[in-house]
C-alpha cells in the first residue's frame, strides 16, 4: 500500500518516462537503434546528458554479456543501472536507536523548507523520537507561525523567534533547550531570502558555528531542500548558492507535481550530494526516506 502511494504520487514522472521507454520498443528497431533512442529518452526526461550517456553505456557492455535481449531483459538492465547510479551516494543513514541529531534546513525561499520540516516531525515522532524545533527564519512574516502550526499539528516542542530577531540567537536559545532535556532531534528552518545572497550565507555560517558550538558532540546536517519542478536548472543554481554551507543531504520536494522526476538522477550523480528524502504531495505523509530501488520501481 505504501508502495502504491509513491507509485500514485510519482504519476506524472512515471508516465513521461515509462511511456516513452515503452515506445522505444514498440517500434521494433536493432539493439543499437534501441539503446540510443533509450539515451535520447533519458536526456530528454530530466536525467542529464553526463547520466544518462552513463546509463547507455553500462547498458551497452551489460547486454554484450547476456544473450537474452528481449524487451523485459532490457528493462530489467535499464533499471539495475539506473538503481546504480542512485544508490552508489544515496545510501540513507536513519537515526540510529540512541542516537541524537541536528538538522539545519537551507534553501531558497518557497521550496518546502517549514513543511518538509513538519513532515520529517511527524515520522520521527511516530517512531517515538523526542523533537524540538527551531523557527529561525524570522525574516518572512509568517514564518514563525507557519511552523508553530506544524508544530502543534505534529505535537512536538518549539523554540519560536520574534519577528526580524537575529536567527542565530534563536538557534542558540534552541540548543539550550534541547541540551536540558532528553531531546532526540533537533529541526532548524532557516529563511529562503534574506537581503541579499552573502547576508543569507553569513547567517547559515553563523548559525552552523554556534550548533558546532554548543552541541559539540552531537551529528549535525545540513540539508538542501530542492524543488523537483525547477529541474536540472534549480539544482545547479541551489548547488552554486549554497556550496559554502556545506550541503549534506537534499530533500527534494513536489515530485508529486512534476514530470522532471528524472532530476534526481542528475543531482545524485552531477552534483554529488545524497538524496535523503522525497516530498510527494502537500499533506504531512507525504514523505518518503529515499531508496534507490523503490524510486526507480515506481517510474520506469
Ligand atoms: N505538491 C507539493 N507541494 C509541496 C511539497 N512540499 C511543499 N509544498 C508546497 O510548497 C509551498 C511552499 O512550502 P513552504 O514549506 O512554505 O516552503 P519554504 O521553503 O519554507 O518557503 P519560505 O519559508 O518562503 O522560504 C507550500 O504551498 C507547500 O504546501 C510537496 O512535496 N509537494
Ligand atoms: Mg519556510
Amino acid at each position: 500500500m505504501f508502495f502504491s502511494k509513491i507509485k500514485e504520487n510519482l504519476k506524472k514522472t512515471k508516465e513521461n518516462l515509462d511511456i516513452k521507454i515503452s515506445n522505444v520498443f514498440a517500434s521494433k528497431k536493432d539493439i543499437e537503434e534501441i539503446i540510443d533512442d533509450l539515451e535520447e529518452t533519458l536526456i530528454l526526461s530530466d536525467i542529464g546528458v553526463n547520466t544518462s550517456t552513463k546509463i547507455c553505456d553500462n547498458l551497452r557492455e551489460d547486454l554484450k554479456k547476456q544473450t537474452d535481449k528481449s524487451e523485459h531483459a532490457i528493462k530489467m538492465l535499464l533499471k539495475k543501472q539506473m538503481e546504480d547510479i542512485l544508490s552508489k551516494n544515496s545510501a540513507y543513514n536513519d537515526l540510529e536507536d540512541d542516537e541524537k541529531k541536528v538538522l539545519l534546513i537551507v534553501g531558497v525561499n518557497g521550496v518546502g523548507k517549514t513543511t518538509s520540516i513538519g513532515k520529517i516531525s511527524n515520522m520521527y515522532k511516530k517512531q517515538g523520537k523526542k523533537i524540538l524545533l527551531a523557527a529561525a527564519d524570522t525574516f518572512r512574516a509568517g514564518a514563525i507561525d507557519q511552523l508553530e502550526v506544524w508544530a502543534n499539528r505534529v505535537g512536538v516542542d518549539i523554540v519560536l523567534g520574534k519577528p526580524m530577531q537575529d536567527p542565530s540567537s534563536v538557534i542558540y536559545d534552541a540548543t539550550k533547550k534541547f541540551e536540558s532535556s532528553d531531546y532526540d532531534l533537533l529541526i532548524c528552518d532557516t529563511a529562503g531570502r534574506l537581503h541579499n545572497k552573502k547576508n543569507l550565507m553569513d547567517e547559515l555560517s553563523k548559525m552552523k558555528r554556534i550548533l558546532d558550538k554548543n552541541l559539540k558532540d552531537i551529528k549535525k546536517e545540513v540539508l538542501m531542500v530542492l524543488d523537483a519542478t525547477t529541474g536540472q536548472n534549480g539544482a545547479i543554481q541551489a548547488k552554486s548558492f549554497f556550496d559554502k554551507t556545506n550541503v549534506d543531504g537534499i530533500i527534494l520536494t513536489k515530485l508529486d507535481s512534476t514530470a522532471k522526476g528524472g532530476v534526481v538522477f542528475s543531482i545524485v550523480n552531477d552534483l554529488n550530494i545524497p538524496i535523503k528524502y522525497i516530498g510527494t504531495g502537500e499533506t504531512i505523509d507525504d514523505i518518503e526516506k529515499f531508496d534507490a530501488k523503490e524510486f526507480v520501481d515506481a517510474i520506469v
